[in-house]
């Protein structure tokens, strides 16, 4: 057997570090089946201290380390390369609950949480986690970190870096960073915390974190509005905020390709319209009042909206049930997508009042580079983040569109520049999107990002080939 893995048995047991292939197998593959790599072991450290000892022993090597959380990345940032040089270390049986300080509105948890047992152990304090997404049954708080998710609730409580005020991090070389305060307000020099948010898994390994709490919302009204297009959003997005303000939660947009592509393939999901969309937004606000008066407050901004002509149609949800069938359609998307086909993806984000145009701008240099092929643009348009996905042309095959992609996702990231945006609005560079850094960072950010990643990993053994290009690409 390699000697590292022996190593690494040492260390953990053998119950914890995996070498046959089936085992290894779901480690090995990402969410979306794009990537698929080969590691020399897959190993499962149970504490803050263990996770210590493995990067010691990698670090003395000089073995290369990919960390994984839930594996839900959408940019294949947690999947090794095809060296057979990696270990991948999962961090899922980190998953201690630390402590819950529902007067600080505090959680600490361990890294390897999942999302969804933390929004429950808040609910069960009488508080509210309001980190949302469609893999928060399986994604881990350490990837939301390193990832920095955003999901469907940014527009009210903001993304993972808004939501959290402590971490734990074991650096490449083994040391431990205790960074675990829950202090709202610490003025003691560089904000370490923010840089390991965001930072993909290149610059430390999270092992635990705080993260704030907040009052649990006693009221929710969900409506599902059809409405012409993306500009018609847009202006309904400002009419919702001037009746709502900080009420509204979420604003998702789909085009009715999108919602076509769901109702075929997620049999559950049924639209709560008369007729097929244009387009469509699911509002949902929250309150801490009365459901009723809220739900009275979203229909007579929504029958104002009808009146002015810009809203088409709309359903209010009555009661959660409802809400929850509404939500079962937006939530669809992604696995919809997987079962048609392989997806050009794009994660971008812009100033709202740029969406409208882009969609146009989009669709005319996608209809330029792959004649054919089918736009699916959906996502949190209250927050300016479209996931652009793009579809092969009817019978094309994956080869032949794989040739065209490149030039396609040029073209949809130059209209993204052009509006000052951004590349990954949550779902971050991984290797999907790597070879775009040169050409969308500024130099000096490039270099700036290169020298964080040298001062804290100076072998470039975490995470390589994600996020930063390697000097050799
Ligand atoms: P992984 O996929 O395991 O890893 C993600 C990245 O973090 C990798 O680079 C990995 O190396 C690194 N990493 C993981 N754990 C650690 C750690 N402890 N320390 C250091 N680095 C680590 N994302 C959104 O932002 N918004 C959405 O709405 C959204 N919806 C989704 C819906 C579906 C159906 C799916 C499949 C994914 C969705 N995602 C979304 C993407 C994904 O769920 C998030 O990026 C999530 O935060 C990843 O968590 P994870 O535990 O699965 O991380
Ligand atoms: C969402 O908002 C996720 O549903 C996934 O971020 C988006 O599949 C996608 O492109
Ligand atoms: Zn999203």
């Amino acid at each position: 057997m390699d000697e590292v893995a022996q190593e690494l048995i040492g260390l953990l047991g053998e119950a914890n570090v995996l070498v046959a292939k089936q085992d290894q197998a779901p480690f090995l593959t990402d969410w979306l089946g794009k990537y698929r790599g080969t590691a020399r072991a897959v190993v499962r450290p149970g504490s803050t201290d263990e996770v210590s000892a493995v990067m010691r022993a990698c670090a003395a090597r000089r073995v290369p380390v990919v960390p994984q959380g839930g594996n839900t990345s959408m940019s294949g940032g947690a999947t090794p390369d095809n060296s057979g040089q990696a270990v991948v270390i999962s961090l899922q049986r980190l998953n201690r609950v630390r402590n819950v300080d529902p007067v600080g509105n505090t959680i600490s948890v361990d890294a390897g949480v999942v999302l969804a047992k933390v929004q429950q152990i808040a609910q069960d304090a009488g508080r509210f986690f309001p980190l949302s997404l469609g893999a928060e049954g399986s994604c881990t708080i350490g990837g939301n970190l390193a990832a920095n998710a955003g999901g469907v609730a940014v527009l009210r409580y903001g993304t993972m870096r808004e939501l959290t005020l402590g971490l734990e991090v074991v650096l490449p070389d083994g040391r431990i960073w205790d960074g675990l305060t829950a202090l709202r307000k610490d003025n003691t020099g560089y904000a370490l915390r923010d840089l390991f948010i965001g930072s993909e898994g290149t610059l430390g390994i999270i092992t635990g974190a705080v993260l704030k709490l907040f009052a649990r919302p006693l009221a929710r009204a969900t409506a599902f509005a059809a409405v012409e297009d993306a500009n018609a959003a847009v202006t309904l997005l400002g009419a919702i905020r001037d009746r709502c303000g900080d009420r509204l939660t979420a604003f998702e947009f789909m085009t009715g390709e999108c919602l076509a592509l769901i109702l075929r393939h997620i049999h559950d999901a049924r639209l709560p319209l008369a007729a097929m969309p244009q387009a469509a937004v699911l509002i949902e606000l929250s309150d801490q009042n009365d459901e009723i008066a809220l739900r009275e407050r979203l229909e007579s901004g929504l029958m104002e909206c009808v009146e002015q002509g810009l809203v088409l149609d709309a359903a209010i949800a009555q009661d959660g049930t409802q809400a929850k069938a509404f939500w079962r359609i937006r939530e669809g998307v992604s696995e919809a997508l997987v079962r048609e086909g392989k997806a050009a993806k794009h994660d971008v984000s812009m100033p709202v009042s740029s969406i409208a145009d882009f969609v146009i701008a989009a669709d005319a240099a996608v209809g330029a580079s792959a004649p054919g092929a089918r736009p699916i643009v959906f996502g949190h348009l209250g927050d300016g983040n479209l996931h652009y996905n793009v579809l092969p042309a009817p019978g094309q095959s994956d080869a032949d569109f794989a040739a065209l992609v490149p030039d396609l996702t040029r073209a949809v990231h130059d209209e993204i520049g052009q509006r000052r945006g951004s590349i990954s609005a949550e779902h971050g560079i991984g290797q999907l999107r790597v070879s775009e850094m040169p050409i969308r960072k500024a130099p000096i950010e490039l270099e700036l990002m290169r020298q964080l990643k040298g001062l804290l990993d100076p072998a470039g053994l975490l995470n390589p080939g994600k996020l930063l290009p390697l000097s050799n690409d």
